[in-house]
């Protein structure tokens, strides 16, 4: 166990993940973890506490050490198009702490999902963290216009916003009818479902807007057409 503080600044004692990341306990432990991989059963989104401020300024620095690129402005098909206003980048030396945070994040999932019976998670399908990207929006940007995550992510999709401000919204559909925000500050572990998440709910539509001032976030997926697995590199 492992001493951090919360977002009120009070101490709390969780598991730290593995060794190498090791200054910035998670805020939340497993068995909350749990809990809300269950409610995606029936709720669209959750979100709990993972990560103190500090550590997010920490990790925000550290994304200065980084290489990022312009994000396509528009993607997807006909239909189906996806504006987006933002930096990224998914390139992280071995020893970055982003890689660090993944697999502790990886390990915390893994933790939570053993608990569940029956398991939320198809035990099936594998389920680990092989694609992170880190994503700059600049203040004043548009966001990320409703969209679902593509299916070759399975499982369960994490999101970790590390600054500034911005709205997470869930959506009735691709128009952003019935937008609805997600509370989720600076720190927080924000889960969606992905294919092989137990139940016959649809993958979610959401949206990021209102970025007031610059925010990075980090996402966390299990792309399953990865031939290689990253964290193994790790
Ligand atoms: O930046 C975020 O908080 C989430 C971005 C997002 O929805 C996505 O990249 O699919």
């Amino acid at each position: 166990m492992a001493a951090a503080c919360d977002w009120a600044g009070n101490t709390v004692a969780r598991s730290a993940g593995d060794g190498k990341w090791p200054a910035a306990a998670f805020l939340s432990a497993a068995d909350e973890v749990a809990e809300i991989i269950r409610r995606l059963a029936v709720e669209d989104v959750a979100a709990l506490p993972l990560l103190s401020r500090a550590t997010c300024r920490d990790l925000v620095l550290a994304a200065g050490q980084l290489t990022f690129r312009r994000a396509s402005p528009i993607v997807g098909s006909p239909g189906r198009l996806v504006r987006q206003d933002f930096d990224l980048t998914v390139d992280f030396p071995p020893e970055s702490p982003y890689r660090h945070l993944a697999t502790a994040l990886d390990a915390l999932l893994a933790e939570a999902c053993a608990s569940l019976d029956p398991p939320a998670v198809d035990p099936t399908i594998g389920f680990h963290l092989n694609d992170l990207i880190l994503q700059r929006y600049p203040a004043g940007s548009e966001g990320i216009t409703p969209h679902r995550d593509h299916v070759n992510y399975k499982g369960l999709v994490a999101v970790v916003p590390l600054s500034g401000s911005g709205a997470f919204y869930i959506c009735a559909d691709r128009a952003g009818n019935g937008r609805r925000e997600v509370p989720a500050p600076v720190g927080s572990l924000v889960l969606m479902r992905a294919p092989g998440y137990r139940c016959d709910r649809p993958r979610p539509f959401h949206c990021v807007s209102n970025i007031g001032a610059e925010r990075y976030s980090f996402g966390l997926r299990y792309d399953v057409t990865r031939e290689t697995c990253e964290m193994a590199a790790v």
